[in-house]
């Protein structure tokens, strides 16, 4: 009998005599992943003109998404926050990446915006029900078409103060449901003094309100986080929140450079140097070391505990239903049922 145990111990392994391919199971994976391509949902919160969809488009460098929010002061006040989905598919170098930006409009644009939150998270939770949902069909897809959001960027204004009330309420829910990267919008408008200032502000309070963002210092696998990226997580969680300066603007410096920057009074803003701003930082943690954790933190993490929230529920509920309707007699060939507290698709509904 082949003992599975041994296969880590490096005595037992066994070379081939010769060269028989299964090493190309690597390319083969490759060349599927390729031809499905890759599905990122990023949703963008943060109040109106922070500069929400300039991040976006300046983190894939290409417009990706129009402000959505008021063009004028003259325009009325959307009457709630809403959520917009808008969907493209960027390609680099064979990899297809379908990337659905979700905006939501309206965020703290009220004079009360006691629950501006709500549609946010019901989105959210919309999106992991309907997962959920296919996944118990019984008939179910082979690739479920993956609309769960993958990371929050959370948009805190740039004033000397830190949290505001409504950002202490949104943060504690969205935190618990999703990767929530916190940056600081703006940034330019802060000195450097006051940058700083305002990240230890916020630091502390991330601290004590005990708020977990993205990335986390545990692992998902079985095997564990390596020590390197062990650091590199400690790293990136000591920048947070990244303060970023966001622009569409390509422009040609007077030596001949050709930048991405906002042009001002005083001089060029470069948004691709770490000299000037963290945009670079926030760039290449999202899309070139912790995309794929992102993915799968989403599904092991956030999706996992919400899953097992809902089947827990569900199961406590046919449990409660059978002791409620134990049979004193025999039982009739069609005893009707009473129709589950808020049932969708098999799946009791929470809050
Ligand atoms: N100074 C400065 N201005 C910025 C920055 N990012 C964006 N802006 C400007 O701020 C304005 C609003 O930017 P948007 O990206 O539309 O902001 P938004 O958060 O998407 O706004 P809504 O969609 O209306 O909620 C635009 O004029 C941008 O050019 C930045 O980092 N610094
Ligand atoms: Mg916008």
């Amino acid at each position: 009998m082949t003992d599975f145990q041994g296969v880590s111990d490096a005595a037992s392994l066994l070379q081939p005599k010769s060269y028989v391919g299964f090493d190309t199971i690597t390319t083969q994976i490759e060349n599927r992943l390729l031809k499905r391509g890759f599905t990122l949902n990023v949703m963008v919160v943060g109040h109106s003109g922070l500069g929400k969809s300039t991040l976006v488009n300046t983190l894939f460098a290409q417009h990706v998404i129009d402000s959505s929010g008021r063009k004028t002061i003259y325009e009325p006040v959307d009457k709630t926050c809403e959520v917009k989905v808008t969907s493209q598919t960027l390609v680099e170098n064979n990899v297809k990446l379908a990337l659905n930006v979700i905006d939501t409009p309206g965020f703290g644009d009220q004079v009360n915006n006691e629950k501006c939150w709500e549609p946010i998270l019901k989105y959210i939770k919309d999106q992991q029900n309907q997962y959920l949902r296919k996944e118990l069909n019984a008939t179910r897809e082979t690739y479920i078409k993956d609309t769960r959001v993958h990371c929050i960027l959370y948009f805190i204004e740039p004033t000397n103060y830190g949290l505001k009330k409504l950002d202490i309420i949104a943060l504690r829910k969205l935190t618990e449901v999703a990767n929530v990267v916190p940056v600081i919008a703006k940034a330019d408008t802060l000195t450097l003094e006051e940058r700083a200032n305002l990240k230890s502000i916020l630091q502390e309070q991330f601290k004590f309100y005990n708020f977990r963002m993205y990335p986390y210092e545990f692992s998902l696998g079985e095997d564990g986080l390596t020590a390197e990226e062990r650091q590199l997580n400690s790293d990136i969680q000591s920048l947070l929140p990244f303060a970023i300066i966001g622009s569409e603007d390509i422009i040609t410096t007077p030596s001949g450079e050709v930048i991405r920057g906002r042009r001002t009074k005083w001089g060029l803003i470069n948004v691709e140097d770490v000299t000037q701003c963290e945009f670079v930082y926030l760039r290449d943690f999202l899309t070139r070391t912790h995309l794929h954790d992102l993915i799968e933190t989403t599904a092991y993490v956030h999706y996992e505990s919400f899953r097992t929230k809902q089947l827990t529920a569900l199961r406590e509920n046919v449990g409660a239903r059978n002791t409620q309707y134990q049979p004193q007699g025999p039982v009739p060939a069609t005893a009707p049922g009473p129709a589950g507290p808020s049932m969708v698709g098999g799946i009791p509904q929470m809050s």
